[in-house]
């Protein structure tokens, strides 16, 4: 089996998603704390893994030949991890739908409420990002009521069961209030939120970071 270490930060959303499926699926990994604040993504050490400087990256060791190679983009890594398994259908429409959402949750959901969060959150809304946080609400509020319409009709994004689409979107969706979202006002979505985290083996963010 090839092995798995995840650079990531628990409290991205980008990286909790990777690590939420590890888990799901129960294959083993090792996780490596990388440190954004502090600027380690920046460095030239990481550049060589990540040249786009960013976490999460996937790194993969070969069974065989123990070569390691690297893949970055969060829903990159998702796919390539699912691939075979529950969490992605293998082919036509459904597959497309899964892929759908992920790119809804790049372009329209997370640069609004991720932003809207790290601004709130890690930079305790500042002075000077106050427009720019208040100009993400719109939009954030947009993606939350287009995810609950689809709620309203399936169980999960893509149908009856989970798949990465969800583990795409419940990421920053769970924490949306940290970015200044009102999760009351999305029914649908909040059932979502308590189904997807009544499953076994669910990681919650917060698990592997120090009180
Ligand atoms: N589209 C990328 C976004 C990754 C991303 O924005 N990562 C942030 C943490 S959530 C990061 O590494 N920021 C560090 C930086 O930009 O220097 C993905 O889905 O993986």
């Amino acid at each position: 089996m090839n092995e798995y270490r995840v650079y990531g930060d628990m409290l991205s959303g980008n990286c909790y998603k990777v690590a939420m499926l590890l888990e799901f699926m129960g294959v083993p990994y090792d996780w490596q704390a990388v440190d954004v604040l502090a600027g380690f993504t920046q460095s030239t050490e990481f550049k060589q893994i990540n040249a786009n400087a960013k976490i999460p990256v996937l790194e993969v060791t070969h069974e065989e030949s123990g070569d390691k190679e690297y893949l970055s983009e969060s829903n990159a890594i998702l796919n390539y991890l699912a691939e075979g398994s529950t969490f992605l259908p293998a082919s036509g429409l459904p597959r497309g739908r899964v892929l759908q959402w992920q790119f809804f949750e790049q372009y329209s959901h997370e640069p609004y409420i991720a932003v809207a969060r790290f601004i709130k959150l890690f930079l305790g809304l500042p002075a000077e990002r106050k427009e720019e946080f208040a100009s993400k609400q719109a939009g954030g509020r947009k993606a939350l009521a287009v995810m609950d319409e689809q709620l309203s009709r399936t169980t999960y994004l893509v149908g009856e069961s989970l798949t990465i689409a969800d583990i795409s979107l419940y990421a920053y969706t769970h924490v949306a209030a940290d970015g200044g979202f009102d999760l009351t006002e999305y029914p649908n979505i909040l059932a979502w939120i308590a189904r997807v985290e009544a499953l076994p083996n669910y990681l919650p963010m917060r698990a592997r970071v120090a009180s």
